[in-house]
């Protein structure tokens, strides 16, 4: 992997990892050639291509070790990577079941490749991207905070690229100015599409962006987590994240991007417009109806008494980069 200049925003590893290990697994990614490693990813890649922690021969002592070390050293709750197994089997995926530990279960043998992402909508290019195309971008590692609309949070080492990135490659017209997202449609493989409304949404789930957001450098594409590629239940093969907001708008196995001339629909706003808006800033003074949003659990490793609940920051610690899209805009009204 290249190791672009680390900005302000970024939670460096070095914060959250013990120094040695942070060196061995820059060595490691470094001998990987984590760049133009497009040949290696051709049609066989599986949930170990990207694993550059899971190899014994890479890794010596192990990866497990490893990722014991860095949730002992790590200095502060705060700076603690949620652990891989959270990650993983802590998720929110309504298409594959209510409850936290349904998607992975349900989402085991989903089919992920072959996988067509729609590129179109107000663009120069339209296109087509498939499985492979997913892993043809410059792809970095992000560690960003995850913070629920329902108040709990992770710390989690994403692999991807900025969505500009695949903008670009569409080219975006400027009569464009939002970009809406959709998730794969397949009440075969995901049975909470089944009933029309199951677990209170419509189907397929939609999202949206302004522009200036989804251009915004922080704004990523997930193909892979704790350096493997996405798990099913995590949103394979594709995913947005959007660390500033809700989880929510972070939609998981994108078939169609699309740019548009007018605010998207965007499912939670069409369950519950009263609760989730189409913005879903973290704003720790604006509640949700039911809960209050000034404080979140923070989950690390899981089991009794290691979640933290801890104070939450407004567009969830990132205001330094991303306020300014909002200037003059009422965050009480825009929620
Ligand atoms: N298609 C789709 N995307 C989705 C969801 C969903 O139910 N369906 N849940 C969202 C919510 S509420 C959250 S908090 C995050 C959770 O991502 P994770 O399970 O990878 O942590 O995914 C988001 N993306
Ligand atoms: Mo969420």
């Amino acid at each position: 992997m290249l190791i672009k200049t680390k900005k302000s925003w970024q939670l460096s590893e070095a914060q959250v990892t013990d120094e040695t290990v942070f060196r061995q697994r820059r060595t490691l990614l470094r001998q990987m050639g984590f760049l133009g490693m497009g040949g290696l990813l051709a049609s066989h890649a599986q949930a170990g291509v990207l694993d550059w922690f899971g190899n014994d021969k890479n890794s010596g002592s192990g990866a497990k070790l490893q990722r014991e070390l860095e949730f002992a050293k790590a200095t502060s709750t705060q700076q603690t990577l949620t652990s891989e197994a959270k990650v993983t089997s802590y998720n929110n995926f309504y298409e594959f079941g209510l409850g936290k530990n349904d998607p992975r279960e349900n989402a085991a043998g989903f089919r992920v490749d072959p996988w067509q992402l729609q590129l179109d909508g107000l663009v120069d290019q339209p296109q087509t991207l498939g499985y492979e195309d997913l892993f043809g971008f410059d792809l970095e590692e992000r560690i960003y905070r995850l913070r629920c609309v329902e108040a709990w949070s992770m710390v989690i080492p994403w692999v991807g690229f900025p969505l500009a990135d695949i903008l670009k490659r569409a080219g975006v017209n400027s009569s464009a100015k939002y970009i809406a997202f959709e998730t794969l449609f397949d009440p075969k493989q995901m049975p909470g599409q089944r009933s029309r409304l199951g677990g209170g949404i419509r189907y397929p789930y939609v999202e949206g962006l302004r522009m200036d957001e989804a251009m915004h450098p922080l704004t990523f594409i997930a193909v892979g987590v704790y350096g493997k590629t996405l798990a099913p239940q995590n949103g394979a093969p594709v995913r947005l994240v959007v660390p500033w907001k809700y989880g929510f708008k972070s939609i998981k196995s994108i078939t169609r991007i699309q740019a548009v001339d007018k605010q998207p629909p965007t499912t939670w706003n069409l369950a519950a417009a009263n609760e989730y808006g189409f913005y879903a800033n973290v704003n720790p003074e604006v509640d949700h109806p039911r809960w209050s949003q000034a404080t979140e659990r923070r989950i690390t490793r899981g089991g009794l008494g290691s979640d933290e609940r801890i104070a939450t920051l407004p567009f969830n610690g990132y205001g330094e980069q991303v306020a300014g899209l909002y200037q003059g805009m009422d965050l009480q009204r825009f929620y």
